[in-house]
C-alpha cells in the first residue's frame, strides 16, 4: 500500500536526528523538543478518531483552530486517512465559515473551543471536534486515549490531498483542489532548489492555513528530516530571540520590512542564517538592497499562488537579482502571453503569466466552468499576474490584470467587500482600491458614493467599517473610507481603479 504524500514525508523524516520540533532558550540551549516518534504517533492516534467518525477517503476535515503542533498533526491524520484537508483563516467570522461549509461539505469540521457555539451553528454536534492552541478540547481528549492506526490508507499522485479557498473576482471564494502529487513534486523541487537538509532549522511564524505556512514551509521540513522552531505568529521579539538556532526563515515582506525597522536586527543577529525566503506579495527592491546591507545576505524571493504551489525562484547559488522573482523551478513551464493574441510576448515585454507543471491543481471544486476558464486545455494556468522575463530568464511580476489587494500576505478581493458595501443603507455604489502601505505593502481604502437620503447623510467611515464587522475577518475590512462624488469611469462604463489609485494614493 502506497500514500504517496504520507510515505514520502514519513521517509523524510528518518534522515533527521529524530527532532521535529525544537523550541530554544535565548542563550540557544535547547528548551523542549517534539521528536517525530511523539508526534507521528499523534497523528496516528488522530487518524483513529477521524474513522471513528466516520471520516473515508475522500472525505473534507474542515478545520478552524489556531496554529500548535497539534493542529499541524491534524494535517499529517488527513493525509493517512486519505481525507481531503481544508484549512481555514482563524479571522474568518461565522458568516464567512457558513459559505465554506455550505460550498465543501465536509464531514468533520474542527474548531477552537472558544467558538464552539458557532461550530454548533454550522454543522450537526456529531460532526464538530474542537481543539485549542495547546492540543485541548474534545478531539485532544479523543486522540488522548485512540489507539494508533497502523501505516496509511493508499492514496494516488491524482487523489486531492487539501483545497484550500482563495477568494475570486466575482466575490464568491473558489476551493482550489490540490492533490498529493501537486504537494509532493513542489516540496521535493523546493528541498532540492533552496538546498534544504537535515541540519536545517526552520523559523515557522506564518500561519498554517496557507500554502506559505502549510504546504511550502511545513511539508520541506517534513521531507528534508530538519527541525521546526514553531511560533504561535509573527514577533520581532520572539523571532530575534530564536534566531540564533535557526538557519532559515520563510516570510512575507512585512516579515523583513519589521525585522529591518528593529535595531537589533544586526549583521550579528542574522549570522548563523544560511537562507530568507520571501515570497506571497511583492518584495520591494528597496527592502531587499537594505536587508543586504544591514546583514550581508541576500533575501531570495520566489512566487507562487494557491492554485499552483510556487512557480518561480530565485536561484540558490547564482545572483538573487532585487525586484525579479527568477526562473522558473525545475519541471514547471512558464510563458508570458499577449491576452489579446494568445502569442508569447517577445522579451522584456509585458504579457500574462501561464504556468503549467506536476505543480499545477486539479481545478475549483465543483466550479468546472471557471476551471475550464482558467486552466487550458494544453494545461496551461492562467495566473492573472502580468509579468516580463529578461534575457537571462530572469522573471519580473510587474502587475496583476485580476483585480486583487494583497495586504501582508493576505489576498483581498474588491468585488467581496464592494458587493457588502453597496448594501449599507445609504450608499449608492463603490469601489475598493489597494493604496500603499508601509507595514503591509498595500493596504485596502473603500471609495463611497452616498446615495442623497437621510441615512447617507449619518454614514461616516466608522458607520462603514462597523457594519462590515460582523460580515469580514479584520484583515479584509477597510483601513479608510474616502466619500467622493462620483467614480472615474471609462467610456464602457467600467470604473477606473487606476484613476482612483492615483488620486488617493
Ligand atoms: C493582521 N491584520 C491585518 C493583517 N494581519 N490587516 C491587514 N492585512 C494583514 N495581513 C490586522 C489585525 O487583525 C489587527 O487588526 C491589525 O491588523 C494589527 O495586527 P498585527 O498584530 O500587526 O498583525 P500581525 O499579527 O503582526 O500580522 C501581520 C502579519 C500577518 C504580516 C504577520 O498578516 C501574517 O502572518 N501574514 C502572512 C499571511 C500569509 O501567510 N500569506 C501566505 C498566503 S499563500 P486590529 O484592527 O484588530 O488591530 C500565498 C501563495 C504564496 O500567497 O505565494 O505564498
Ligand atoms: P494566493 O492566491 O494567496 O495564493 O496569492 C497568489 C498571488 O500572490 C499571486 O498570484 C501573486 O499575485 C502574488 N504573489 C505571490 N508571490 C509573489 C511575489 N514574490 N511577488 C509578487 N507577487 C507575488
Amino acid at each position: 500500500m502506497s500514500n504517496c504524500l504520507f510515505d514520502a514525508l514519513w521517509d523524510g523524516r528518518q534522515a533527521g536526528n529524530g527532532q521535529l520540533f525544537v523550541h530554544n532558550t535565548a542563550d540557544n540551549e535547547v528548551a523542549s523538543v517534539v521528536d517525530d516518534k511523539t508526534f507521528f504517533s499523534l497523528t496516528a492516534r488522530i487518524a483513529t478518531v477521524f474513522t471513528n467518525a466516520s471520516v473515508s477517503p475522500g472525505d473534507r476535515v474542515a478545520v478552524q483552530i489556531p496554529k500548535s503542533i497539534e493542529a499541524l498533526a491534524v494535517y499529517i491524520a488527513c493525509l493517512r486517512v486519505g481525507a481531503v484537508f481544508l484549512p481555514l483563516n482563524t479571522a474568518y467570522t461565522e458568516a464567512e465559515l457558513a459559505y465554506f461549509i455550505g460550498d465543501a461539505t465536509p464531514q468533520l469540521l474542527i474548531m477552537d473551543p472558544a467558538k464552539q457555539d458557532i461550530g454548533e451553528r454550522l454543522i450537526p454536534a456529531e460532526r464538530l471536534l474542537t481543539l485549542d492552541d495547546s492540543g485541548g478540547g474534545s478531539l485532544g481528549a479523543a486522540a488522548s486515549t485512540a489507539n494508533e492506526m497502523s501505516g496509511a490508507v493508499s492514496r494516488e499522485a491524482s487523489d486531492l490531498a487539501a483545497i484550500l479557498y482563495t477568494s475570486g473576482t466575482t466575490g464568491r471564494s473558489k476551493g482550489a483542489m490540490l492533490t498529493h502529487g501537486n504537494l509532493l513534486s513542489n516540496s521535493q523541487a523546493l528541498l532540492e532548489y533552496w538546498q534544504f537538509t537535515a541540519d536545517d532549522v526552520l523559523l515557522h511564524a506564518l500561519p498554517i492555513f496557507h500554502t506559505h505556512g502549510l504546504f511550502v514551509a511545513s511539508n520541506i521540513m517534513l521531507l528534508s528530516g530538519g527541525r521546526i522552531i514553531f511560533q504561535a505568529g509573527f514577533s520581532v521579539d520572539a523571532l530575534l530571540d530564536a534566531m540564533p538556532a535557526a538557519t532559515s526563515l520563510m516570510g512575507v515582506p512585512t516579515f523583513y520590512t519589521r525585522l529591518l525597522a528593529d535595531s537589533r536586527f544586526t549583521e550579528q543577529a542574522a549570522k548563523h542564517m544560511r537562507l530568507f525566503i520571501s515570497g506571497s506579495a511583492p518584495l520591494l527592491a528597496e527592502t531587499h538592497r537594505d536587508f543586504e546591507e544591514r546583514t550581508g545576505k541576500k533575501i531570495l524571493e520566489r512566487y507562487g499562488m494557491t492554485e499552483t504551489n510556487m512557480n518561480t525562484s530565485n536561484p540558490y547559488e547564482g545572483e538573487r537579482r532585487a525586484g525579479t522573482v527568477g526562473f522558473a523551478l525545475p519541471g514547471v513551464d512558464v510563458r508570458l502571453v499577449d491576452p489579446d493574441t494568445q502569442q508569447t510576448v517577445a522579451v522584456g515585454e509585458v504579457g500574462m503569466l501561464q504556468v503549467r507543471g506536476p505543480n499545477v491543481f486539479a481545478g475549483y471544486w465543483q466550479m468546472p466552468e471557471k476551471t475550464r476558464e482558467e486552466l487550458l486545455e494544453d494545461g496551461f494556468f492562467i495566473t492573472g499576474d502580468l509579468a516580463t522575463i529578461d534575457a537571462q530568464g530572469y522573471i519580473t511580476i510587474v502587475g496583476r490584470s485580476k483585480d486583487l489587494i494583497i495586504s501582508g500576505g493576505y489576498n483581498i478581493y474588491p468585488k467581496e467587500l464592494e458587493l457588502l458595501v453597496d448594501d449599507i443603507p445609504g450608499v449608492l455604489e463603490s469601489a475598493v482600491i489597494g493604496v500603499p502601505d508601509a507595514d503591509f505593502g498595500e493596504s485596502v481604502l473603500a471609495v463611497v458614493i452616498r446615495d442623497g437620503s437621510q441615512a447617507a447623510d449619518a454614514l461616516t467611515q466608522e458607520s462603514v467599517i462597523g457594519s462590515l464587522s460582523t460580515k469580514l475577518a479584520r484583515f479584509k475590512q477597510p483601513r479608510a473610507v474616502h466619500f467622493a462624488d462620483e467614480l472615474p469611469r471609462n467610456t464602457m462604463g467600467k470604473v477606473q481603479k487606476n484613476k482612483l489609485r492615483e488620486q488617493l494614493s
